[in-house]
């Protein structure tokens, strides 16, 4: 069987947070590039992988992943011997799986919304995220005391829910709290992270180049 991960990626997307997956994962990956200028991502060939024209998507035997939370959760449980995922029968794949989904479903729309200063609803108690504030107050609790969202041990819940983090503080969508800082400083020293960097800004500049 052939194992290869075919990764679709731009380096100026949350294709960012496969990457620093499979570099923690340490399973073969090729990047298939997609340059945004060029709307490769819109090209029928790709619209036939991912119908949204999304970045990022994954291909593994034979299968499309598309959905950056659930690229992480796949394959961490496609190479176990990472240990990126609690297994099955161990309880913490609930508090794992609860702060995935938390990051997916509630974080990226709370901040996004915040980001771009969408007016308040009628009913917010309608919204999935409730309130920035109140999201905010849960996204500490799942950081705190760490180091790690499942204590000592880093899983592919970091990886998803500390790149959300470590964006919205370079945004600015989200409010520089102390504990997010310093999760998002721990996982910024680990090696994967900074291959995972180092390759993106040659990426970009291959991409720029091209363009
Ligand atoms: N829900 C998707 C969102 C993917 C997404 O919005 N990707 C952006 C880049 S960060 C994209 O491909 N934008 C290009 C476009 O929509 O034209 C995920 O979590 O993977």
């Amino acid at each position: 069987m052939n194992d290869e991960i075919v990764f679709h990626h731009n380096p100026m997307s949350r294709g960012r947070i496969v990457h620093l997956m499979l570099e923690e994962l340490g399973a073969p990956y090729r990047i298939e590039l997609h340059d945004f200028e060029k709307r490769e991502h819109k090209a029928p060939a790709y619209l036939a992988i991912n119908p949204m024209g999304k970045i990022p998507a994954i291909e593994h035997r034979g299968t499309v992943v598309t959905e950056a939370a659930a690229i992480c959760v796949y394959l961490a449980d496609a190479f176990p011997k990472a240990r990126l995922a609690p297994a099955l029968d161990d309880p913490t794949r609930g508090t794992y799986l609860r702060w995935l989904f938390f990051g997916a479903g509630c974080v990226e729309p709370a901040i996004m919304d915040h980001m771009f200063k969408r007016p308040a609803v009628e009913r917010p108690s309608a919204l999935g995220y409730g309130s920035y504030d109140d999201t905010l107050n849960a996204l500490e609790k799942a950081v705190t005391p760490g180091p790690f969202i499942l204590g000592d041990r880093f899983s592919a819940a970091d990886v998803y829910v500390g790149s959300q983090i470590g964006w919205g503080l370079m945004t600015k969508s989200l409010e520089p709290r102390p504990p997010f800082v310093a999760y998002v400083a721990r996982l910024g020293d680990r090696p994967a992270f900074q291959r995972m960097s180092a390759q993106n800004e040659a990426l970009t500049k291959r991409l720029a180049g091209a363009s």
